[in-house]
This record gives structure tokens, C-alpha cells and sequence, in this order.
């Protein structure tokens, strides 16, 4: 019995990892936008997995603020929540509330049941980089890197990667630092992240979820960080909406090359 359970596990789990080495989309993180993003694209058949440094996906949405476990959703993205089966408390005309963690885990539910293949524990290192794109990520145990430990990572193919990393922006940061390349961001590098401001961080958070560099879009927290504009602490409406953006620009490249 004890061989058979860890069989199963073993053969289980390398039978997702091996059919998961060619893929349509990769989304690093699983926050908000992330999650959003990858539910739009494998329900639409796309193929997608999605690597999270942690143990649990959700990134910064299940700790609502100060780890009070409440959530604030503007009325734009309420088709969203509705889309995703979670439920609301309107405050006003404008903005509403929402249990972080029906929130985060309902995401997560529907990532899963769209077949969206969610790592867990792994970090992404670095990207692969062929003919000046972007064209898959390296990956290794978050362990490894936490260890520091001198151990080589493994190699995913993608037709595009989004950085939905949040506040790091680290597969654009990355990307840019290691290869010395011109960003489409205004001075070609990572403008940076300004302060709080709540109604200019959600707007630009939306209209900032582009394509970083070829083959690499960036969405959510990231965005901003890339674009440069301002954070926007514990209100959601923008990431959600910023992650189905991603999913509509991913999908038209997608169709284009098809
Ligand atoms: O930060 P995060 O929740 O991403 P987001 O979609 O949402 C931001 C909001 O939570 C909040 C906010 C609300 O207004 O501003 O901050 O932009 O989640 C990012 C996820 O990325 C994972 C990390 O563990 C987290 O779950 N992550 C970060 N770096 C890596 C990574 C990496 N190198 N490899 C894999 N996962």
C-alpha cells in the first residue's frame, strides 16, 4: 500500500510535468491577475500552466489588508465576481465587498476545473531567450533557491509568457537586466512603482497590461511596476480586470499565428 500511494503521486505528478513542457501560455504567479488570466485562456483551449513561487496560489488576495480577510471591488469588475461565482456585499453605488478567501480560492477552483496545470513551489529564474523573444521560462524548486543551493534548473517552452509576479515584476526585470535589451516601456527599462493612489493605480493598472517585450506581456501589480505608475493597496476590481485584458491580448497574438 505505501509503495502504491507514492507510485501514484510520483506518476501522477511527472505526467503532468512531462505533458506541460510545450506550451501555448506560461503565467508566472498566481495572484489575481494571474489566475484570471489563465482561467480566460484555458477555457477558451488554450494550453496553460501556471508556476507560483508558493505553496498556495492567491499571492497577495487571501490576506485582504493588514490580514484582514476582506476584499474592495469596484462596480467595472462586479461582472467578474459574477462570472466567478463569488459573492458580494455592495457598500454603495461604486464599490463593494467581498471574502478574501471565497474570493482567491473560487479563482482557483476555476483555474483548476478550466485546465489551467498549477505548479506549486516553483520559482521561475529566468527565461528562455531565442531570436530576441521571450520563448518559455526556466523553473527550479523554490526550495533551491531559498537554500541557495548550486543545483541547474529545468526548461519550459511557450508561444508567450506573462509576468504576473506583482509588486517584483521579476520575469520583466529579468529579462530586461540579463539580456540588456530596449523594453516598449517610455525609457526602454523598468520605470519603477510610485505610491499609493488608489484611482489612478486601478486605471493604470489595466491600461499598463501590454506586451513588456516580445513574447513577454505583463500584467496585474507588475504592470505598474514595469510601466511605472501607482500602487493601489487592497482594492481588486483592477487586477481582475487587468488579468482578463492579458488573456484577450495573449488570445489575439495567439490567433495570429495560428
Ligand atoms: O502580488 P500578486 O497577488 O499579483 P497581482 O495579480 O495582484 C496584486 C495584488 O495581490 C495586490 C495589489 C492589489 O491591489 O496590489 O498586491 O499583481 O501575486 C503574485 C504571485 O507571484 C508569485 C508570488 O508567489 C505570488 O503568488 N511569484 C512572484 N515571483 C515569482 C512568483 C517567480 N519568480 N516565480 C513564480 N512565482
Amino acid at each position: 500500500m505505501e509503495a502504491t500511494v507514492s507510485s501514484a503521486i510520483v506518476q501522477s505528478y511527472f505526467k503532468k510535468f512531462q505533458d506541460n513542457l510545450s506550451l501555448d501560455v506560461v503565467v508566472v504567479g498566481g495572484g489575481p491577475s494571474g489566475l484570471v488570466a489563465s482561467e480566460t485562456l484555458a477555457k477558451k483551449g488554450y494550453k496553460v500552466a501556471l508556476y507560483d513561487a508558493k505553496l498556495a496560489p492567491g499571492g497577495g488576495m487571501w490576506g485582504g489588508a493588514m490580514m484582514m480577510n476582506e476584499l474592495v471591488i469596484q462596480k467595472k469588475a462586479w461582472h467578474v465576481l459574477d462570472e466567478y461565482n463569488i459573492n458580494y456585499q455592495k457598500i454603495s453605488d461604486e464599490l463593494a465587498t467581498a471574502d478574501s478567501v471565497q474570493s482567491t480560492s473560487s479563482l482557483i477552483y476555476h483555474c483548476t476545473k478550466a485546465g489551467v496545470k498549477i505548479f506549486s513551489c516553483v520559482s521561475v529564474e529566468d527565461v528562455i531567450f531565442l531570436n530576441n523573444r521571450v520563448s518559455g521560462v526556466v523553473i527550479n524548486w523554490t526550495a533551491i533557491g531559498r537554500l541557495e543551493m548550486h543545483v541547474d534548473p529545468l526548461m519550459v517552452r511557450s508561444k508567450f509568457v506573462l509576468d504576473a509576479t506583482g509588486h517584483p515584476s521579476e520575469v520583466v526585470r529579468l529579462t530586461a537586466q540579463k539580456n540588456n535589451v530596449q523594453l516598449n516601456t517610455a525609457n526602454g527599462k523598468i520605470v519603477g512603482e510610485m505610491s499609493l493612489s488608489i484611482d489612478k493605480g486601478e486605471t493604470s493598472t489595466v491600461e499598463n497590461t501590454k506586451e513588456a517585450y516580445p513574447g513577454l506581456f505583463v500584467s496585474g501589480m507588475a504592470a505598474n511596476g514595469v510601466f511605472g505608475s501607482f500602487r493601489m493597496g487592497p482594492i481588486f476590481g483592477g487586477m481582475l480586470l487587468s488579468g482578463k485584458k492579458a488573456a484577450e491580448l495573449i488570445e489575439k497574438e495567439l490567433l495570429k499565428n495560428e
